[in-house]
């Protein structure tokens, strides 16, 4: 497999992209501060989603953290966020518009899934972020907590809509007002993420699933997730409508005549949209 910073600079890889087979794992990499986001990190990450949403060769993404984390939010000592005595109030709006939406935006339309591979704490924008994609599966002593209560915040980076979607009101508001560190375990039986492994078979469990999920028709996944959240906001006869109309675009790509084929023939199917 090979390493390498998805930035050129040879001093602060802040994320680490590597490659095996048709799966880009990017890795968040300040370790020290539980991968917390500084400017430069989003910039990284940012260029690291474009490379590879924009690379044929990747079927699939997976997002982790470096170190006992998977990611603490926003660094909280950025200059940017951090309020100084005496300076005018940080405009905190401002980084969300820059950084945070644009992220939560481009993992909701990401060309491929993407699985968020939880190996620590997740807090903040941290959870978020890991509840933003598409497949979450976390190890038994990692966490989520929304941090953001205990400093004057409310859940940011999607927290809002995510959770009750996710868990309903009452856990939502529980979540999000109490801001208590929720175990894994506990996430999967509540429907937060979709799965919680032992400690230590994160790397295979991940593997393994990535390559499932590179291996199938990319075009029908993504549809999929595109459906299901348009369906949030639709009415029944309008989420039919929408079906109908991807369907339509599935039902004119090499895949679905791949899948048909290969069902009659009593073959594997090999897919190869994108
Ligand atoms: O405000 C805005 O910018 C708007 C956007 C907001 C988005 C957000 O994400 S707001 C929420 C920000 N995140 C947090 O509030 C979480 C802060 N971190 C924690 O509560 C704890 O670190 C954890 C519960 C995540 C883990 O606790 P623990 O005891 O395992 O580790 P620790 O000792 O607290 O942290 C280890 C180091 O990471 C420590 O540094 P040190 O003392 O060893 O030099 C700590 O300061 C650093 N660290 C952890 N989280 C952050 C951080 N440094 C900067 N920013 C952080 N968010």
């Amino acid at each position: 497999m090979e390493a390498t910073p998805s930035s050129s600079s040879s001093v602060a890889p802040l994320v680490i992209a590597s490659q095996s087979g048709a799966v880009r794992t990017l890795t968040l990499n300040r370790p020290a501060a539980l991968n917390s986001f500084t400017s430069a990190m989003h910039a990284q990450l940012a260029t690291a989603l474009n490379d590879a949403a924009n690379d044929s060769a990747v079927r699939c993404v997976v997002l982790t953290g470096a170190g006992r984390a998977f990611c603490a939010g926003q660094d909280l000592s950025d200059p940017m966020v951090a309020p100084e005595e005496g300076a005018p109030p940080k405009d905190l709006g401002a980084l969300i518009d820059a950084c945070y939406r644009p992220l939560v935006l481009r993992l909701r339309s990401f060309p491929v899934p993407v699985i968020a591979a939880v190996n620590g704490v997740a807090a903040g924008a941290g959870a978020n972020l890991a509840l933003c994609c598409d497949v979450v599966v976390a190890t038994r002593s990692a966490s989520f907590i929304q941090a953001f209560t205990k400093i004057g915040l409310l859940p940011d980076t999607a927290g809002t809509w995510l959770l009750p979607r996710l868990v309903g009101r009452a856990r939502a508001l529980g979540l999000a007002l109490l801001g208590d560190k929720l175990p894994a375990e506990q996430a999967a039986q509540m429907g937060l993420i979709w799965q919680c492994v032992d400690d230590g078979t994160l790397p295979d469990a991940v593997k393994a699933l990535a390559e499932r999920l590179a291996a199938m028709p990319t075009r029908a996944l993504v549809a999929t997730r595109q459906a299901l959240d348009a369906a949030q906001q639709l009415s029944l006869d309008d989420a039919l409508s929408e079906e109908a109309c991807l369907q339509r675009d599935l039902g004119h790509a090499n895949d679905y005549r791949e899948g048909v084929a290969a069902f009659g023939a009593k073959r594997a199917p090999t897919f190869t949209d994108r």
